[in-house]
């Protein structure tokens, strides 16, 4: 087969595969065929986010041996996917990143065709998703949840006297009359500009995402006051509030009802909830998207598939209190998790919930040193 032959093939196959003119050869010059293609998948996702059988049925099913390996923030994998062949064939940006990765050609176009489980995805999240991946060409939705504030309510009750719970959950992480009480029991951040700045910027009621440096200097300086008050930064709070390191948490609601879990099954008697803040929380959606230059792209597409079946995401969300955008899956979610008003939000909460936005190279870069900025001290 000639490349030019292999290339018009592949147009057809793949709707978006063409669409970039200077992409379309280098993608088909390496694609291997479904045939050629070992049987290994690598696959790159955050930690705590992918249930327990998960890698294994899907071994057993399709005979593709997994590597599974976790990053703990969107800008590690922002850094792997710049510096290219990464290895990995399946990666999990979030929203907030992988609009600017799609317009810079590090994602490659998905192959439908593949993925005939696409139809059981919500069509009103693939609409909203449509914005950040015009015409649904690159990303699968995995999970989403909403960043939040957790606590651990005796800790908490007792931490603040006297002084009773504020109207707007925010304050426990953001207002010094708050933290400067709560330190005693331990205050705990999420540890990356793009997860503690939009929270701090949507507190001092700018836009979470503003592309304004002078509102990032603002809501550094709000950070600056409740600094001495944090005792520790981590993408992996789930153990530091489930083990009682941390009795507040700026962190994703999702890992907040892990550690939840977590404590009722270590019978600690601690009982952990994640806040719904007057103000809303920030919504976040994490996707499955396949670098440019995988080497088993076609592997990457059975895994997708294979997770689009409907009880495959629902174990992904009774295990782990993320709600996927698998529709399908709806009817499996146990009563305990479909009713948690923490992992499903109600219309009022969604409507108060903050929705992802994409942030310019410019604006990370600002946040990127207001954050720095906040965690040294200075
Ligand atoms: C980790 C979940 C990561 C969600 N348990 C944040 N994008």
């Amino acid at each position: 087969m000639t490349k030019r032959f292999l290339l018009v093939a592949l147009c057809a196959l793949t709707l978006a595969a063409c669409g970039k003119k200077q992409e379309a050869p280098a993608a088909a010059a390496t694609t291997p065929t479904a045939q050629a293609e070992e049987k290994v998948l690598n696959i790159y996702n955050w930690p705590d986010y992918i249930a327990q059988d998960m890698v294994a049925n899907f071994e057993k099913e399709s005979g593709i041996k997994v590597n599974y390996q976790t990053f703990e923030n969107n800008e590690a994998l922002q850094a792997k996917l710049i510096a290219g062949n990464s290895g990995y064939d399946i990666v999990v940006p979030g929203a907030v990143f992988a609009k600017s990765q799609i317009e810079a050609g590090l994602l490659r176009p998905l192959d439908k065709a593949q993925i005939p489980n696409l139809s059981n995805l919500d069509p009103a999240i693939m609409a909203k998703l449509d914005k950040v991946d015009p015409g649904n060409g690159h990303l699968v939705p995995w999970a989403w949840s909403f960043t939040t504030v957790g606590i651990n309510k005796a800790k908490v009750a007792k931490a603040l006297g006297n002084t009773a719970m504020p109207e707007n959950a925010w304050d426990l992480v953001f207002n010094p009359s708050y933290t400067s009480k709560l330190k005693s029991c331990g205050i705990a951040f999420l540890d990356s500009p793009t997860e503690v700045m939009p929270p701090a910027l949507h507190y001092i009621g700018k836009e979470a995402y503003s592309d304004n440096a002078a509102d990032h200097k603002a809501a550094g300086e709000m950070l600056a006051k409740v600094r001495k008050d944090v005792r520790l930064f981590s993408s992996t709070l789930i153990d530091d509030l489930a083990g009682g390191k941390a009795c507040v948490v700026l962190g994703w609601a999702g890992d907040i009802n892990i550690a939840r879990s977590r404590a009722i099954e270590n019978k600690s008697g601690a009982e952990i909830e994640a806040l719904l803040p007057s103000t809303g929380g920030l919504l976040f959606f994490d996707n499955l998207a396949v670098p440019k230059d995988a080497k088993h792209p076609n592997n990457a597409m059975a895994f997708i598939n294979y997770f689009l079946k409907p009880e495959v995401s629902a174990a992904l969300t009774n295990e782990l209190s993320y709600p996927t955008a698998n529709k399908a899956s709806v009817a499996q979610v146990t009563p305990e998790v479909g009713q948690n008003k923490s992992v499903f939000l109600d219309e009022a909460a969604l409507k108060l919930a903050v929705s992802p936005s994409s942030l310019s190279n410019a604006s990370r870069e600002s946040l990127t040193s207001v954050y720095t900025g906040f965690k040294q001290g200075k």
